[in-house]
């Protein structure tokens, strides 16, 4: 190989992995937020939920209390089927994200509700966020609005009564 060609061959490899790598993980200290994503809601949704994956690599356990957006009010949630209804249980302290331990929010369990939104979601927004934690501070995230996959029975359709 040319040092021209090895040169092109390099060039190609990094777009590649720069356009993969954009990476939708943030991370600070010892905590990892993996993929936040969130779906895109119907025209006169007023609530929308966030999805993520949030690591602690530290050996102290920490924990999640609070969501800011400019686009909404946010509670953290947890569905919970009770009696054959999917219930959404506010919790009021926060989640705590054990010590070398991780945490998923995800359609059916965990989720970041956004409610009162100013506009739907849309796929192909990205909607910055801020993570609060007891120990690690203010984090910024990003959400990616995705389309609603074939699990949208399991989202907000069926929500009542955010606290
Ligand atoms: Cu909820």
């Amino acid at each position: 190989m040319t040092n021209a060609s090895r040169a092109a061959a390099v060039a190609v490899l990094t777009g590649f992995f720069s356009t993969v790598v954009m990476a939708h993980d943030f991370n600070v200290g010892d905590l990892t937020i993996d993929h936040p994503f969130s779906y895109a809601t119907p025209p006169t949704a007023k609530a929308g939920a966030g999805y993520m994956t949030i690591t602690n690599n530290g050996a102290e356990a920490d924990r999640l209390i609070d969501v800011k957006t400019d686009f909404s009010r946010n509670a953290i949630h947890e569905s919970n089927m009770v009696s054959g209804i999917m219930k959404m249980i506010f919790q009021a302290k926060g989640v705590e994200i054990p010590a070398g331990g991780s945490v998923t929010f995800e359609p059916g369990g965990l989720h970041v509700m956004f409610m009162d939104l100013e506009a739907p979601l849309k796929h192909g927004e990205r909607l910055p966020a801020t993570l609060v934690f007891d120990k690690a501070g203010d984090v910024p995230i990003v959400f990616d609005v995705s389309k609603r996959g074939a699990d949208a029975g399991v989202g907000h359709g069926a929500h009542i009564k955010p606290e």
